[in-house]
């Protein structure tokens, strides 16, 4: 009989399964590995055994009921499956072999509404579960990921430990992550990017709109690489110089810093840079969709993170752009710009459409929360992206502060931070955005945080003409400015008299 020596077990030995597997072996736990496929168990704990200092923590079970038996009770079990149907095959088999007070930890990129309903049905049987957004990708999973957990708070502080150990670490004074870890020999001290983010499906919500924030902060850093080299004409190495500039400030993240990286990128087949040979065309995996179909169904204006959706979709017409491109008229670029002004005002554009952006993400978790009866702690969330994840960034040390200052902050841009900076810059986002319309450079996610920033410290819009409209054809009703709130009225547009009266 196998006796229970695990500290916890992992099902899934994927990519990101095999690097979180290891992290949590790097930091002194015994843990059982198990995947469907056999051989791939074995292979990675002969791979451990040949070259993981942490070796002698991971036990390779080649079967689910072995597997189970060996990890102590109340028994964690981490699952790094395929999202959707996988995740509740591999539930449906490892129940049969668990105890009541169990807790299964999904790790993997579910959907939120999925983590909802696992876990009422796990809850009912007497199991525990837990939805835990994992960011990082395979480095962050093997030596610091952002861990965003939910579920029942008792099961969280039995997970709490060994989420806290293997989560990335930030330096306590700068909010700088703290990097160097390698196998065997994970950083000490530091806060860990990681808290207890609420019952039920809230871990997973909050990490899907962490990647909706993730595509805009992509596709906004793009299309100021893009001005810079239609309107300045510059090359993607000089580019890259000016964001690895960039990155000393206020812009300071991994994205930019990787930009930074990339553009100055050699072509290893040809002269030039590689950039210039990779194919425009992006592909999407999901999550951007999920974020900003949420937005819709709630009503949010999240308008920037669906264009950097939309943006992708675009992109990916690329045979049809062609086509066009040949059709379709646009103005000849003809500038002779201040370079140094310009690029600054680039940055600016750059700056405050990533604030109007993360105001949309925050906006949108706020009204998440009282939507799905959720109480989120905005502040704690953005310092546990401020490492591990992709989106990490001195920008999100700000955001914490922010919620620190006015934990109840109606939108981000009325932070006193936030507000001096994009008060400040946008006169200039402005200058970038007009060359950019005047010279046909397509800047779909600068004008779409425009619009919403323009929308949103309007004290009136257009929308009076359109509650008319939706009255005469389809007698929805108007409030008046003149009127209390709550009272309606028609009016009779179809009679000669066209009398109004209050409904
Ligand atoms: P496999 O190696 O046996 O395919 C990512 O695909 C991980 O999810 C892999 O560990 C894979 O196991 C596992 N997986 C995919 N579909 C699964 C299923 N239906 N049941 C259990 N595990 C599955």
């Amino acid at each position: 009989m196998q006796t229970a020596t695990a500290d916890i077990g992992l099902v899934g030995l994927a990519v990101m399964g095999q690097n979180l597997a290891l992290n949590i072996a790097d930091h002194g736990y015994t843990i059982a590995v198990f995947n469907r496929n056999a051989d791939k168990t074995r292979e990675f704990v002969e791979h451990c055994e040949r070259n993981e200092p942490s070796r002698a923590n991971v036990i390779g079970c080649a079967e689910m009921a072995e597997f189970v038996r060996t990890i102590k009770r109340p028994r964690k079990i981490v699952l790094l499956v395929k999202a959707g149907e996988a995740t509740d095959a591999t539930i449906e088999n490892l129940l049969p072999h668990m105890e009541a007070g169990d807790i299964i930890i999904d790790g993997g990129n579910a959907h939120w509404h999925d983590t909802t309903r696992r876990e009422k049905r796990l809850s009912g049987l007497g199991f525990a579960f837990i939805g835990s957004g994992v960011s990082g990708g395979e480095t962050g999973a093997r030596f610091g990921p952002s861990l965003m957990p939910s579920g029942t708070f008792e099961a969280w502080q039995s997970l709490e430990p060994i989420w806290r150990d293997i989560a990335a670490k930030v330096d306590a004074n700068t909010g700088k992550p703290l990097e160097g870890a390698a196998p065997g020999k994970p950083v000490s001290g530091g806060i860990p990017c990681t808290a207890y983010i609420g019952p039920n499906g809230a871990g997973h919500y909050v990490k899907m709109v962490h990647n909706g924030i993730e595509y805009i902060d992509m596709q906004l850093i793009c299309e100021a690489y893009w001005l810079m080299k239609n309107l300045l004409g510059m090359d993607a190495g000089e580019i890259g110089k000016i964001f690895e500039k960039w990155n000393q400030g206020e812009l300071s993240s991994f994205l930019v810093e990787i930009t930074a990286d990339i553009l100055q990128q050699k072509d290893p087949d040809s002269d030039g840079f590689l950039v210039d040979k990779v194919l425009d065309a992006a592909g999407q995996k999901g999550t951007g969709l999920w974020t900003a179909a949420n937005a819709l169904t709630l009503g949010i204006p999240a308008n920037a993170i669906a264009e950097a959706v939309f943006a992708r979709a675009l992109s990916a017409l690329k045979d049809e752009r062609v086509a066009a491109s040949s059709l379709l008229k646009g103005p000849v670029v003809k500038l002779e710009p201040d370079r140094a002004v310009l690029i600054e005002a680039i940055r600016n554009a750059l700056y405050c459409s990533k604030i109007c952006a993360y105001a949309q993400g925050f906006q949108l978790m706020a009204e998440a929360q009282l939507e799905y009866g959720w109480q989120l702690d905005f502040g704690t969330i953005a310092q546990i992206w401020q490492g591990g994840c992709i989106i990490r960034a001195g920008f999100l040390r700000k955001i914490t502060e922010a919620y620190g200052r006015n934990p109840g902050l109606m939108n981000l841009m009325l932070d006193p931070y936030f507000l001096e900076a994009i008060n400040q810059g946008q006169y200039q986002w402005r200058q970038v955005m007009s060359l950019a319309v005047i010279n046909g450079i397509s800047v779909p996610a600068f004008g779409s945080a425009m619009a919403y920033y323009d929308g949103y410290r309007s004290s009136t819009l257009s929308a009076n003409l359109l509650q008319a409209q939706r009255d005469f054809f389809g007698a929805h009703t108007y409030e008046r400015t003149d009127k209390p709130r709550g009272k309606f009225f028609h009016l009779d547009w179809s009679s000669s008299e066209r009398n109004q009266v209050e409904v």
